[in-house]
């Protein structure tokens, strides 16, 4: 709920850090010349995100860096914007190339259809960002109190619709994406074209938001985006081929804090329909409307989802409207079947071939036994195509033409990535957040913890008979919620190192949120307390019945209708 002591309270150190910055400039420059130190200044931490940068350090050095009165061992990750997940093969090859030669080797596909580099040191940060810009991407905006990489469904196969719902995607991402000049002269050594004072944010203002601003668009029958987990989202209608207009989702989100009630997921509401020469406009006008309204005072209370639950669906797109000097349509029928991957080779309707690859937790590096990173390496070098990185972490050879295909199909057998979707259908389902050892609000290990964690509920599953079967299991080492774990029909969210909280039942397409089952379970009682349940599935579910149904009618946990009930 809103603070009744709303007028008195200041606003959060965070906005006084966006006015004082001068348009995200901050100190950051001469930060990053200071070699006495790996790290960068508090204040310009918080301005590096809007960069698409995060300070971190390696946690599981930290005892051993304290006992030798060392500083932290500071590096940065690096979050590269790809609006809906696409990218080219000469794309791929440069992070690839800025993985192995300034960051830790791997790179990380996010639930957000972003890159992610992690180590890059203070003296390599300013060079890896370059690069990425060299190749046409950047880094501007993937992090910070804006909107975000925007996602959108990564299967070219499907239809042409799907190519024009990217082009849109990308044109918000544009028209959303900050103006500041800062970005250019801190990365790119560009000349200030206008002093701070002349400066204009003609979307954002000197405050940006108030907070983080998420949007998705989806064509359904696929949620692979999770669009009611976002703060902006457009569900495509298609009649006859044609997308004739977008249903328009405001207030998802996943963040909570443990123990703070006041704090809870939230799944969007469907607020109306536009046509789709207004996707960019209705954009806007959601996001000046959450810049007037979201909570400045207390930045676990100022995502727009608290904006609309304080002040109703109604009276937001009141709002919106008056500034579109438009009334928005009444939302069309739509239908989701599902939120995962579709797994294998498609044809597309322009005769190109497509391969979804499974990527388990997203994370890109290779092994003795399996090497994958050099193998897509390989297929990149040859690809004439282009990468789409899926919002599930796993990543899509698109557009591969027929005289390509045994090329590529015979890149992927030397380096057995033509095997890498002959796992169960909970692995394939399967997401973790990074966690350990990077994440500084990290309480448990989640991409470290959940692959032997699913090693050990295949058993359980195969001796069900449920090897085929697609169930989301999600973790994150925290509440927040990165990899999404509410809309997990199983979700493990840390609590402290080696427990989690267990939640059951979200619903298989998106659309429910799941509720809380047991709280605080060792990392090694789990599977114990969820091997039950799998059998009950295997020989009482209903046809056709999903998993997180099934917990519900089985009576282990109520459904959650609403984000305001997910405590209840
Ligand atoms: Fe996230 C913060 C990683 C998707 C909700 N997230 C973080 C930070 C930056 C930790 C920090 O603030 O210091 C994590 C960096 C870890 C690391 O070492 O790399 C982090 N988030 C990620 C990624 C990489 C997880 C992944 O394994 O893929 C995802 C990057 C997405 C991208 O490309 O932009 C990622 N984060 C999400 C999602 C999922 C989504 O957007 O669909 C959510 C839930 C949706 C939402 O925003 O509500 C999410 N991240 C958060 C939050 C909680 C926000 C809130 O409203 O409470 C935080 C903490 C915060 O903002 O204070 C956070
Ligand atoms: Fe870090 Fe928590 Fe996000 Fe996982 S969910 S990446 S632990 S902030």
């Amino acid at each position: 709920m809103a603070s009744d002591n709303k007028a008195t309270a200041k606003p959060s150190k965070n906005e006084q850090i966006k006015e004082s910055s001068r348009f995200l400039r901050g100190t950051i420059l001469e930060g990053l010349t200071d070699v006495s130190t790996g790290s960068i200044s508090d204040d310009d931490t918080q301005l590096l995100k809007f960069h698409g940068t995060y300070q971190q350090d390696d946690r599981d050095l930290r005892r051993d860096r304290r006992k030798h009165k060392l500083e932290k061992a500071f590096s940065f990750m690096i979050r590269i914007r790809v609006p809906g997940g696409v990218c080219t093969p000469e794309q791929w090859l440069k992070i690839d190339e800025l993985a192995r030669d300034y960051a830790n080797g791997s790179i990380r596909l996010t639930t957000r259809q972003a890159f992610q580099l992690h180590g890059v040191l203070k003296s390599n940060l300013k060079r890896t960002i370059r690069e990425v810009n060299d190749v046409l991407l950047d880094t501007l905006a993937a992090c910070g109190d804006v909107n975000r990489n925007v996602m959108c469904n990564p299967n070219p196969h499907l239809s042409e619709a799907h190519a024009e719902m990217l082009e849109t995607a990308r044109a918000i991402s544009a028209h959303l994406s900050p103006r500041t000049g800062a970005y250019h002269e801190i990365w790119l050594d560009e000349k200030k074209v206008a002093g701070p004072e002349e400066e204009d944010e003609p979307i954002y203002g000197k405050h940006y938001l108030p907070r983080k601003f998420k949007t998705a668009m989806a064509i359904p029958p696929s949620n692979d985006v999770d669009i009611f987990a976002n703060d902006l989202g457009f569900i495509a209608i298609v009649e006859e081929g044609q997308i004739i207009g977008y249903n328009i989702t405001v207030g998802g989100g996943m963040g909570m804090t443990h123990g703070q009630t006041a704090t809870y997921p939230r799944l969007a509401d469907v607020m109306g329909f536009c046509r789709p020469d207004r996707v960019v406009d209705v954009a806007e006008k959601v996001v000046l409307v959450q810049r007037d309204f979201g909570d400045r005072n207390d930045r676990k209370h100022a995502r727009l989802k608290y904006t609309i639950d304080d002040r109703g669906l109604d009276w937001f797109r009141a709002e919106v409207e008056q500034r579109l000097g438009y009334a928005l349509e009444k939302p069309r029928p739509y239908h989701f079947d599902d939120s995962g991957d579709r797994y294998g080779w498609t044809q597309g309707v322009n005769g190109k071939w497509n391969l979804n690859l499974f990527i388990q937790n997203g994370r890109i590096y290779d092994t003795e036994a399996y090497p994958m990173q050099t193998g897509l390496r390989e297929v990149a070098r040859v690809h004439d195509g282009d990468f789409r990185l899926t919002p599930n972490q796993n990543l899509v050879i698109a557009n591969v033409s027929e005289d390509k295909r045994s090329e590529i199909e015979s890149i992927l057998h030397q380096h057995k990535l033509d095997k890498s979707t002959e796992v169960s259908g909970l692995r394939l389902n399967a997401m973790a957040c990074v966690a350990l050892p990077t994440c500084g609000l990290a309480l448990a290990e989640s991409e470290r913890h959940l692959p032997s964690l699913v090693d050990e509920l295949e058993t359980v599953i195969e001796e069900a008979g449920l090897r085929h079967d697609a169930i989301l299991i999600r973790n994150t080492g925290c509440p927040n919620g990165c990899a999404r774990p509410y809309l997990g029909e199983i979700g493990l969210v840390g609590r402290a190192p080696g427990k989690y909280n267990v939640y059951l039942g979200a619903a298989f397409d998106g659309t429910r949120l799941n509720k809380l089952y047991k709280e605080s379970l060792k990392a090694e009682e789990i599977v114990n307390e969820l091997a039950p349940i799998i059998r009950r599935y295997a020989t009482e579910r209903q046809e056709g019945e999903r998993f997180g149904d099934f917990t519900i009618r089985a009576g282990y946990v109520k459904a959650t209708p609403r984000g305001s009930e997910f405590h209840n």
